[in-house]
């Protein structure tokens, strides 16, 4: 029996923090499904394709992960590839509230488990969202991201 897990999110852009518990479920699984979940109501900097295109380039090492877009209950893609198990990063308290909540109600719809990864402290106070304002105003990032993304990020806001 081959064993799954899924880390969801939205990844716009993946960071340091995210490729931390992509890496360490990489290490207790045998497949690592990455899910870019495509929230049609949130605009993103960069799009879904771009987001999978550097998550698979900078996961591309591990040789276990399998990154996908998905539109749609995250417990519905769990079912679709029989993965019984999400994998979770926790920065802080704040991020608990939120997770137990998602965790209760994905277990209750589909039985899928939710298993937290304390996240490394040097990653703690990170978030996509930080990362593009602080990048947006000259911000250095650059030991946030890895270098690809750090260069995607110049390229697009230089652009725009
Ligand atoms: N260190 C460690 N882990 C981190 C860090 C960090 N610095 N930053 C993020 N993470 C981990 C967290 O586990 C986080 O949950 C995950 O990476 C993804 O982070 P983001 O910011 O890219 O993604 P979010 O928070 O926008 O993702 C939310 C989901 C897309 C997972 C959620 O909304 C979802 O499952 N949506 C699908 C629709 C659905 O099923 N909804 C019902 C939910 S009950």
């Amino acid at each position: 029996q081959v064993r799954r897990a899924v880390c969801p999110g939205s990844f716009d852009p993946i960071t340091n923090g995210h490729l931390d518990i992509i890496s360490r479920a990489s290490r207790l699984y045998d497949e690592v499904y990455v899910a870019v979940m495509i929230n049609k109501s949130k605009k993103g900097l960069f799009e879904i394709d771009e987001r999978i295109d550097l998550i698979r380039q900078v996961t591309a090492d591990y040789g276990n992960v399998i990154v996908e877009a998905f539109h749609g209950l995250l417990v519905d893609y769990c079912k679709e590839r029989d993965i019984p198990a999400i994998v979770k990063g926790l920065r802080a308290v704040s991020d608990f509230d939120y997770e137990l909540q998602m965790a209760q109600m994905n277990n209750g719809l589909s039985g899928v488990e939710t298993l937290f990864v304390p996240t490394n402290p040097t990653y703690s106070f990170l978030s996509s969202s930080l990362v593009k304002e602080v990048a947006t105003w000259g911000g250095d990032v650059s030991h946030l991201v890895p270098p690809l993304v750090l260069e995607a990020l110049n390229k697009r806001l230089r652009k725009d």
